[in-house]
Order: structure tokens, then C-alpha cells, then sequence
């Protein structure tokens, strides 16, 4: 039994010896110590041994197990570290590499003209304001002086949920809001932007759109508050040297109405295509707020006046970026929006 053990025990030795990988390592781990390993073998083989023999030959048993622990121990240690520097080795990074390309988003070029139409309205001292898109007919229609059966709430335009709601065809309603929840006759002084839905699709319209609305309410507020404040705008827009035209118009809510022109981007009023050889280009609707609209919403006309306005934020981009087609604001070509 001795020598078996001193056989075992050499053998043992050289394969730990020769093993080139830790997972060879640990089979000879199971192979020579494990639960049916031969080491274990020779311990269940003592049974046979007399009982003078017995702690001589298990005293060696446990000697060529700590002999092969050990070895293991020492093996594995350096084979770790081996295996550990190759693959550092192969992991080195060269950091003469060229970079990748990060790929950054970009301000959709209607956030882009909204942000700049809010920016210059704030600082003439305007809030912003906001409120549903599912909006209630009463907000929608009837707080602005428009009766049941005006063309403006033809069917065919607006997009009904119930009799009663609908999606807002202007953020007008926004403004009645404020209006009726502030203190009657208070000062307002608000801009209200976001979607608005009209029922119409075809080249040069979108079902969804965007409209940034303007409502000043004061005492003594005139018609030259609202044609400073919109010419003041227009320029901060589109330059100090832009030509800035009134006409008269009409709307339900605003009486006597205006529609704004500015003199065209493109030909600056030489006449050209986009302005259709007039020289100018309607980019507003503007008014002083229809007595029947302040009384509707809680305020008492002969106390405060009120202008509004409202324009398309489609319109006013394509005019400050040269787009062409209203199309590309709803396609989201990247190769459309990385150019902004
Ligand atoms: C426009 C043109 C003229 C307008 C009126 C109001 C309110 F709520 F005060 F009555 N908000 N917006 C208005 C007036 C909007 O858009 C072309």
C-alpha cells in the first residue's frame, strides 16, 4: 500500500506539474483528491490494513494530500497569474485609435422658432400660458363670440370627441381660461402656445399644426399697444429692417381686426415666387379683443381693453429656415433635422 501511495503520488506530481490551464488544474483537483478521486480510493481501501498498519499508512495518506494540496495551491496560483497577463496582453488598448462618431440629437426646427417666439415675448414681460388639446366646446367656440351657427365650427374643420369635446382649433381657449380664472378686470398679459387640429390635409396643411396666441389685457390698452408690441416682434424676428404692414380683417373675437404682413424674406419686396410677386407675406392675425369676449369671460369692457393675436409656428419656420414643404416638420428624416 505504500508503494501504491508513492506511485500515486508521483504521478500526481508531474500531471500538476505539466497541467497548462486552470480548468486542467482543477480536473486533476477531482481526479486525485475528489470524492471518488484515487486518494480517497486508497483512504476507503484501509479497511484491509491491520490495525498497527492503519495510522502509519493514514498518517501517510493525509501527508501526499497535503503535498498534493499544496502543489494545487501553488499551480493554480500561477497559472491565474499566467492567464491574467495574456490577457492583458491582448486587452492593451491603442489609444492612437481615432474616435467613434457620437451621434447627438437636435432641436426639431419648430421647437427651435417656438423657443425663440416665446423668448422674445418674455422679454417684453409676457407668461406663458398652456391648457388641454381635448378642449371643451364652451372654451373652444362659445367663450370666444363664436355662435352656434358660425362657418368657423363647421364640422368639416373641427375634430368632434363628443358633442361637447373636441381637439382645439386654436389655443384661443387657452386665453379664455386665464380670463376666467383671474380676477375680473385684472391685468393679463399672456402668450399661449401649442397644437391645434383642423380637420383639412392636403400639401399646405397638416391636420396638426402649431399656433402661438397673444392676449394683453389693461386698462387703456389701443390699437398702437398692439402694433408696437407686434412690430417690436417681428423685427427681434426676422431683422430690425423687415417692412411691417396692417390690413384690415376680420374675426369673431377681436374687433377691429388686422392681418399682419412683413415684407418678404426672400426678395425683401421685390416680388418674387414665394410672395407671389407682391412683395409681401401674411404671417398674422391680430385684434382688439371683442368687448362680448371680455364680458363672456368675467370682464367689464368699459373698465379694460384687450389686444390679441395669433400666428402659425409652421409658417414662421418655413419663412426663417427656407422650408419649402410642410411635410418635412412631420416626416422626421434625420437627414432633414441633422441640418438643424
Ligand atoms: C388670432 C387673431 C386675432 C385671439 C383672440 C383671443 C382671445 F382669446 F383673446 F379672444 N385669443 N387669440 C386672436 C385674435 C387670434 O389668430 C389668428
Amino acid at each position: 500500500m505504500e508503494n501504491q501511495l508513492q506511485i500515486l503520488q508521483a504521478e500526481a506530481l508531474q500531471e500538476m506539474q505539466q497541467a497548462q490551464t486552470v480548468a486542467a488544474l482543477n480536473e486533476l483537483k477531482v481526479k486525485y483528491l475528489g470524492k471518488k478521486g484515487s486518494l480517497t480510493a486508497v483512504l476507503r481501501g484501509m479497511g484491509a490494513l491491520s490495525p498497527e498498519e492503519r495510522p502509519r499508512i493514514g498518517a501517510l495518506v493525509n501527508e501526499v494530500r497535503a503535498k498534493l494540496e499544496a502543489l494545487l495551491e501553488e499551480r493554480a496560483g500561477a497559472l491565474k497569474a499566467a492567464e491574467l497577463q495574456e490577457r492583458l496582453e491582448k486587452e492593451t488598448i491603442d489609444i492612437t485609435l481615432a474616435g467613434r462618431a457620437s451621434f447627438n440629437g437636435h432641436v426639431h426646427p419648430l421647437m427651435l422658432t417656438l423657443d425663440r417666439i416665446k423668448a422674445v415675448f418674455m422679454r417684453m414681460g409676457f407668461a406663458v400660458a398652456e391648457g388641454p388639446e381635448v378642449e371643451e366646446d364652451s372654451y373652444n367656440f362659445e367663450a370666444l363670440n363664436l355662435p352656434p351657427d358660425h362657418p368657423a365650427r363647421d364640422m368639416q374643420d373641427t375634430f368632434y370627441i363628443t358633442p361637447e369635446l373636441l381637439l382645439r382649433t386654436h389655443t384661443s381657449p387657452v386665453q379664455a381660461r386665464v380670463m376666467q380664472a383671474s380676477e375680473p378686470n385684472s391685468p393679463v398679459r399672456i402668450i399661449a402656445p401649442g397644437k391645434v387640429y383642423r380637420c383639412d390635409y392636403d400639401a399646405t396643411h397638416s391636420p396638426m399644426f402649431h399656433q402661438v396666441e397673444g392676449l394683453v389685457i389693461d386698462k387703456e390698452i389701443n390699437f398702437a399697444d398692439l402694433k408696437g408690441t407686434l412690430e417690436l416682434f417681428i423685427r427681434e424676428i426676422f431683422g430690425a429692417n423687415t417692412g411691417v404692414r396692417f390690413r384690415p380683417s376680420f374675426f369673431p373675437f377681436t374687433e377691429p381686426s388686422a392681418e399682419v404682413d412683413i415684407s418678404c424674406v426672400i426678395c425683401q419686396g421685390k416680388g418674387c415666387r414665394v410672395c407671389k410677386q407682391t412683395g409681401w407675406l401674411e404671417i398674422l392675425g391680430s385684434g382688439m379683443v371683442h368687448p362680448r369676449v371680455l364680458e363672456l369671460s368675467g370682464y367689464d369692457p368699459n373698465k379694460v381693453q384687450g389686444f390679441a393675436f395669433g400666428m402659425g409656428v409652421e409658417r414662421i419656420a418655413m419663412l426663417l429656415y427656407r422650408i419649402d414643404d410642410l411635410r418635412l416638420f412631420y416626416e422626421n428624416d434625420v437627414r432633414f433635422l441633422r441640418q438643424f
